[in-house]
């Protein structure tokens, strides 16, 4: 456990000088440990998609690439499981601790229990709607009200192709991740803002699959019992449109020609869904966080001074761009 008698107001480009500068008050060593190491506690959701299984790959073996150790936890989508881990780190006295908040509320008690002990926090991929921004130093991810906007534009530009019956309506189904997640709540506002483009686009049903393929399968198959007809799915996740394809196929009906289905994502399965023709549109979104995390943790534990916010660059696949991405596609 590196000793954290570092100054953060230090300038930047002297940080990684200071930390083992500053070890040596203590004996000779940057770490109370004497091996220098970074401990980082991470307190993941959940294994509940393929983009959730490359972010937990790419930290894993990041974190062994930069040499930190890594105590990991799986919250199987539970907050209180979460909020458990994060104690445990903070018990255990790591350098640092790291966490992709299942929803977005309800953190500060235990933010504000590891800022009491010293322990900088990072946000990565979800963030939280904490009033009190000291509680972590940095939130690094996706902006998912641009990748909602996105995915709603694709309906906005395909208008005419995405009115499948030609009745000159536009019937949207949703199906939602988690509920109360960041990724939720916001993809699903930047495609009701991007959509009012154009009246004809209507959301007609939403609720969530929880991010799961089950979840999408058994939600889409209520959609297509209880809508007269659909012109398009937008599914928050990869997976929860992989499972509505099953859904999609077994009622007798084309996907991506019945009805025009958008996700978000872009993990292998989805992509090969795309180059099928069974998916219209995938706006990505990189779970390949563990390198910038990496190098965060080693920052803030530096006591250096971090970006408050950190955005992932990403892009958007079409059918044919997904055909040519795929054979050097990483996940
Ligand atoms: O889109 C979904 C996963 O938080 C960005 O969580 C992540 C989302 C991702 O389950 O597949």
């Amino acid at each position: 456990m590196v000793k954290k008698t570092l100054i953060a107001t230090t300038a930047i480009s002297v940080g990684a000088l200071m930390l083992s500068a500053c070890g040596s008050s203590d004996g000779g060593s940057a770490s109370g440990k004497d091996d220098g190491k970074i401990t980082m506690g991470f307190a993941q959701v959940g294994a509940e998609s393929g983009w959730r299984t490359a972010n937990t790959k790419s930290i894993q073996d990041s974190a062994k690439e930069a040499g930190i150790t890594l105590k990991f936890s799986d919250a199987q989508q539970k907050q209180e499981n979460q909020i458990k881990a994060i104690r445990s780190y903070i018990q255990q006295k790591v350098d640092v601790i790291a966490f992709s908040p299942v929803v977005e509320t309800g953190w500060d008690t235990v933010l504000l229990e590891a800022k009491r002990a010293h322990i900088p926090v990072i946000l990565t991929d979800r963030a939280v709607d904490s009033k009190d921004t000291s509680l972590y130093k940095t939130f690094l991810g996706s902006d998912f009200v641009v990748e909602g906007k996105k995915a709603g534009q694709w309906v906005v530009d395909n208008a005419k192709d995405a009115d499948t019956n030609g009745d000159g309506k536009i019937d949207v189904v949703q199906l939602e991740g988690t509920t109360g997640a960041a990724p939720a709540i916001d993809r699903g506002e930047g495609f009701a803002d991007a959509t009012k483009a154009n009246p004809a686009i209507k959301v007609v049903a939403s609720q969530t699959g929880d991010f799961t393929r089950d979840g999408g399968k058994k939600v889409m198959e209520t959609f297509l019992k209880t809508q007269k007809h659909i012109d398009v799915l937008f599914a928050q996740n990869d997976d929860m449109g992989l499972g509505a394809l099953e859904a999609i196929e077994a009622a007798g009906l084309k996907p991506g020609q019945d009805i025009k289905i958008i996700t978000v994502d872009a993990v292998h399965d989805g992509m090969q869904a795309l180059a099928d023709g069974k998916f219209n549109f995938i706006v990505e979104c990189s779970p390949l966080l563990g390198p910038q995390l990496m190098d965060l943790a080693k920052k803030v534990v530096a006591g250096q001074e971090v970006e408050p916010r950190i955005l992932t660059e990403e892009t958007t696949f079409d059918q044919a761009q997904a055909k040519e991405a795929l054979p050097t596609r990483k996940y």
